[in-house]
């Protein structure tokens, strides 16, 4: 006899991939968890004749040869299907798509970083040619837009993204999709929030307003990050740092938000193994005491400067620069020779002016070309300190629509920022 199985608090992804296997391993039997999450349970209630799923009372574990696990590696999470860790001659395959290294061993298995299981298992059922129905392309979209937050969160691989394509072409229905998936403020969600209210605290942290709030958490909860963003709303902080423990696996899920330009959140995150971007990021952090993870992060915010980039990490410099008297036309074959779309006019040491491409369309006759550069460059000037953050040149730039801002220090002109440099630096492409 075979069986599948997954984890309890069975998830979408996690029901998806137990059907799935069913196709592989025509002759196994799926078996579920008692407890399963309530938006499966609703799925699973008007599905009953399509999925027919058994339950571990049906189970004659004796008679069990093979066991396919999906969508997780430990035995704890199994339910009491984990009865059968110990049995002899049983074979295991096991499909995962979590990096951490767990206690099921397997004589065979797929085991991947992925966004959702559930693409691996499309894989293999796309190699073997599998037919897939439009109510389980349904399903395992549902588990696939689940796990990977709708393709948004970064876990998210090309090849999700070319999984969800391929399930909406055996014409997975999103409208059944979207009504099955939890809303990402939900009844768990809005628990953890009153809790987190409930002891919520203030703080200063090098002139920043921050509030760090630790919380045991029972059950697993998704959205975290949505929780942490209302949080740090409704206190009015400039950064909201949630720890998140989780004792039962020994780990602490830490999700930062920040609205403070400078307070580099992703930065923060990056440094204790996890990522993000500036106003939002996260870490996991296993076997580590929640107090130690939040002296870590004041010290982080604290030495801010080595975390968070500064313009003049981005910066290019030595600038080329023109004084004011140069005529158009050298300014023009300077642009061209360069590739640069603009160049600042200097007059003894001092940014007096802007030229670009664009104010060549001021030029209307071909004598105009003689003319000095300060008759056409732009003489109120946006510029930005070296010390100020990517965040803030990257607002200037909107505000003004300018391409480029020269950084200035102290009246001179020490480099210059592009938005192509500040684009490497939010799609995190700086090199190390
Ligand atoms: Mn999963």
């Amino acid at each position: 006899m075979q069986i599948v199985t997954t984890h309890k608090n069975t998830d979408f992804d996690a029901l998806a991939s137990t059907i799935a296997a069913t196709i592989l391993y025509p002759e196994a039997i799926p078996v579920l968890p008692n407890n399963v999450n309530p938006n499966v349970k609703a799925f699973l209630s008007i599905h009953k004749d399509i999925f027919k799923i058994s339950s571990f009372d049906d189970i004659d574990l004796d008679h069990v040869n093979r066991l396919i696990v999906v969508d997780i590696n430990s035995w704890a999470r199994l339910g009491r299907i984990r009865r059968l860790k110990n049995k002899k001659n049983l074979e295991v395959i096991l499909w995962d798509h979590h990096s951490n290294v767990g206690d099921i061993k397997p004589i065979w298995k797929c085991q991947e970083p992925m966004g959702a299981n559930i693409t691996l298992m499309i894989r293999q059922l796309k190699l073997e040619k599998k037919v897939i129905t439009p109510i389980q392309a349904t399903l395992f979209l549902a588990g696939l837009y689940e796990d990977t937050g709708s393709l948004m969160f970064p876990s998210t691989t090309a090849e999700d993204a070319y999984a969800a394509a391929y399930l909406l072409e055996r014409k997975a229905d999103l409208n059944i999709v979207r009504s099955f998936l939890r809303p990402a403020y939900g009844e768990k969600q809005k628990d953890v929030l009153f809790r987190m209210l409930q002891s919520a605290k203030r703080d200063m942290v090098s002139g920043y307003s921050v509030s760090f709030n630790k919380l045991d958490l029972k059950d697993y909860v998704d959205n975290l990050a949505v929780v942490v963003h209302m949080y740090r709303e409704i206190l009015n902080v400039e950064a909201a740092i949630g720890i998140f423990v989780d004792e039962e696996r020994n780990k602490c899920m830490v999700i930062g938000r920040s609205n403070a330009d400078g307070l580099d959140m992703g930065g923060i995150m990056r440094s204790m193994g996890g990522g993000g971007h500036p106003a939002a990021g996260s870490a996991i952090l296993k076997s580590v005491n929640p107090d130690a993870i939040e002296d870590t992060i004041r010290a982080l915010i604290q030495g801010n400067h080595q975390v968070s980039v500064q313009i003049s990490n981005l910066m290019s410099f030595p600038v080329f620069t023109v004084p004011p008297d140069t005529p158009m036309k050298t300014v023009a074959s300077i642009l061209r020779k360069k590739g640069c779309t603009g160049l600042p006019v200097v007059e003894n040491d001092k940014l007096v002016g802007m030229i670009s491409r664009r104010d060549f369309k001021k030029v209307k006759k071909e004598s105009q070309l003689k003319a000095p550069v300060k008759a056409f460059m732009i003489t109120k000037v946006t510029t930005i300190a070296p010390g100020k953050s990517p965040t803030q040149a990257a607002r200037l730039m909107i505000k003004h629509d300018i391409g480029r801002l020269p950084v200035v220090e102290n009246g001179h002109i020490v480099g210059i920022l592009t938005r192509s440099d500040t684009m490497l630096y939010f799609y995190d492409l700086l090199p190390d």
